[in-house]
Formats: structure tokens, sequence, C-alpha cells
């Protein structure tokens, strides 16, 4: 597979971007390789400048649920277009986008449009310590929230792909608001309530966690959570940026069955275009400019392009699409895969939850971003450069979580399977 035009554009790129690339991750740095440019995506496969082909598990970090240029979607972005690209005023799409979210989330009365889930969640911060009038905000080790200055201490996605432990840049008087303890473990975060509880203004949580490769909650925690945040009058935000409609119509908070007070959106809600939301009870909401004292504003929140791509998106999820029927596909892919790997006595932990997946190169459970950190991160890329080489893109770090898409077919399985077969025998 020559990637000849891909390693020249990367060459040009050094030059005049930093790294070759406007978000770390795509570098491919961790994989020791250098990235394929793309030049057109459609349903489950990419094509890279070369004309290599490759059927796409990134889905672009997760929006691409339909698949990439779905008709619908495709048209109705391009009827949008021609109605004008952005007005910096309010429209009718942007109060169906809200009705929609609302109606699918029962733990949000109001929501706030935004261009990114970065955006979302910062604002979301800013929006708890204005309603809580404290400071100090609690997130779990691993999980990535955006690259706002507050969240990105202990983070995941491409902070942990990178092997840095904080951000220079960042104000120490800023990271030191910020208290961290391990995902899933409900007594650290008990012991960090009892310490800082009277100045905690939110504890902010991924429900699944999906920028340490994908960590499920454990049974209780996020009850656990809720409770806790309750009792201290403590802000409880669920990042669902990730897991917003991929699971199910609505959040992962449905099966998990706690209601944060706030939520994060974005991803899916965009329909590939770049957007953001948060969103939470009315009594909180209200505290957001201009209804109340919080300021957060925008001029391209709430973009007609957006609204368009995530509404045809949400409207195809809601009436056409079996999670179900999703979910047991992307079973079937992981149980192909995990047989592969004990064929060969290779140790791996496959998680899954519904079509989002992860390949830890561990023998042992993934729970935290300590066990994700003891993952043979070598053969990682190894398996991550094999499965390239034979048409089969994945996210380029073991720290990230695999899509799949409901334009994913039996035969897609079944060429990644053997695509796995023959990476394997090269480990
Ligand atoms: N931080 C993103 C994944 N969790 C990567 C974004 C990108 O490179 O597009």
């Amino acid at each position: 597979m020559k990637r000849t035009c891909s390693q020249k554009l990367f060459k040009e790129a050094k030059k005049l971007i930093p790294g070759g690339v406007n978000s770390p991750v795509r570098a491919f740095g961790s994989v020791g390789s250098s990235p394929f440019f793309v030049a057109k995506a459609s349903g489950s496969k990419i094509w890279d400048v070369d004309g290599n082909r490759y059927i796409d598990y990134v889905a672009s970090w997760g929006p691409m649920i339909l698949g990439h240029t779905h008709p619908a979607v495709v048209r109705e972005i391009r009827k949008a277009a021609g109605r004008g690209t952005s007005y910096g005023a309010p429209t009718a799409a942007e109060v169906e986008m809200a009705g929609m979210i609302v109606k699918a989330f029962p733990s949000m009365d109001q929501v706030r449009m935004v261009s990114s889930g970065t955006e979302a969640t910062m604002s979301a911060i800013r929006l708890a310590r204005g309603y809580t009038k404290r400071e100090k905000i609690l997130k779990f080790e691993g999980c990535y929230h955006g690259h706002a200055d507050s969240l990105l201490v202990k983070a995941g996605s491409g902070v942990a792909t990178l092997g840095i432990p904080g951000s220079p840049g960042i104000p120490m008087g800023l990271a030191e608001l910020t208290v961290t303890v391990p995902f899933n473990d409900l007594d650290a975060v008990k012991l960090a309530v009892r310490k800082h509880g009277k100045d905690m203004a939110c504890i902010i949580v991924e429900p699944a966690a999906g920028n340490m490769g994908l960590v499920p909650p454990a049974p209780g925690f996020l009850e656990g959570l809720r409770k806790l945040a309750t009792r201290n009058g403590i802000v409880l935000i669920f990042d669902e940026v990730i897991t917003g409609f991929r699971l199910r119509f609505g959040g992962f908070q449905h099966f998990a069955g706690v209601r944060p007070d706030l939520t994060c959106l974005g991803k899916i809600i965009g329909g590939g275009l770049p957007v953001g939301a948060f969103g939470g009870a009315r009594k909180i909401m209200e505290t957001l400019a201009p209804a109340g004292p919080v300021y957060q504003a925008g001029t391209l929140s709430g973009n007609p392009l957006a609204m368009a791509a995530g509404l045809a998106t949400l409207e195809i999820l809601r009436d056409d699409c079996d999670y179900g029927a999703l979910e047991r596909r992307t079973r079937l892919l992981c149980s192909g895969m995990q047989t592969l790997f004990k064929k060969k006595g290779i140790p791996v932990t496959i998680a899954r939850r519904g079509s989002m997946f992860t390949v830890f190169f561990t023998a042992g459970d993934v729970a935290d971003y300590a066990s994700a950190c003891r993952c043979d991160t070598k053969r990682f890329a190894q398996f991550f450069n094999a499965m390239l080489r034979h048409g089969v893109s994945l996210p380029p770090s073991q720290f990230e979580t695999a899509f799949v898409s409901f334009a994913h077919t039996e035969k897609d399985t079944e060429i990644t399977l053997e695509a796995c077969r023959k990476s394997i025998a090269e480990l």
C-alpha cells in the first residue's frame, strides 16, 4: 500500500501547521507512523489521497453514526447552505433542535447550543461555578472533556496519548482548583468531597469513559456520584459528547438510571458539522445570560448548517434506526476479534458498549486510567499499522474508542475480521 501523496502532504503540513495536524492524535505519533490524508468518504469507507480505501472505525471520532455522506444529511446541508450559512440571529431550526434534545433527555428542561464539545464542557463548568458560587471542580483521571484550561488536568485522549501530565500554559492557580481522582473509585470521590465539598462547584464525568479507551462505569459508580453530589450541593455534569445518541436515542444516563444536573453533548447532534450543547434543569440553566448573570456567547452558536445536519441525523436515528441491530453487529465483530487473539495466545481485553469498542493490549481488566496505562502500547501500534495496511482504519491510539456506524455491513465485519487475522499473524 503506497502512501506517497499523504507523506508529501504531511511533510508540507509540518512546515505550516504545528506538528502537521490541527488536532494532535491525528499525527499518528504514538503509533510510530504518519497519517493518511483523506480525499473523501462514503458510508463505512474512507479514501486517502493515494487512492487507498479503508473501512473506517474512527467515524470522525464519533459523529458519523449514520456513516459518511448520508444522502439525507447531505441534502439538508445543501438546502440550508442555499438559504445562508450564518446569520448571528435565532432560527426555527434551533428551537426544533432544542425541542428534540430536551425530549430525548428527561434531565434537561433547557439547552444552549455551542460550536464544539470543548465549549460545551467549559461553559457547563462556568455555569456550575456561577450557580453554586464555588470554585473547585472534580474530574476523573483519564477522562477528557475537551481542552479548556480547568479540564486539562490528568486528561485522557491526546494528553494521554502524548503522555503529558498537565499542559504548560495552564495557570497553576487554575489547575489547583481541579481535584482529580481515579475513575470508578467511589471511595476516592468520598474522600475528595469530604475534603473539598464545601468549595466544590461540580463533579464532571464521562458516564462511560471514551478517552482512555472505552472504560464503562462500575455498577453503582454513577449512582454513588449522584448521591454525593445531591448531599453536598454539588452540580453533577455528565459529559455525553461521545455517548449522546450513540447507544440509544438519548444518553448513557438512561441506561444508568441516573439523572445528572447538567449534560454536555456534541459530535452526533451536529451530524458531522461543528457543534456542542449543554443543558439541564431550568433553575440552573436560567442562571445563564441573558436570563441570568453567567455569561456565555458565540457567533456561530446554533449555526444553520450544523442545525440542518444535526436535525437530519437525529430524525433518521429516531425514526429509522435499530440500535439493537447496531449493537449486535458490533458484538459479533468484537467477539470475532477476541477469538482470533485467543487462538494466537495474545492477551487482549476488548471493552464494548453498544457500538463503541477498544482493543486493550492487556490481559487484565481495564477499570481506570492506571489499568489502561498498563497496556502494551507498542503492540497496539504494531496492530494498528498492520490493520491499516490491510484496509482497516482504527483510532491511532490505545487511549481512544472505535465506532461502528449504521453504514457498516456484514461484509465489512468479514473483511475486518480477515484483516485482523492477517494482522495478528504479523505481530
Ligand atoms: N480528542 C479527539 C478524540 N477523543 C480527537 C479529535 C481529532 O483529532 O479530531
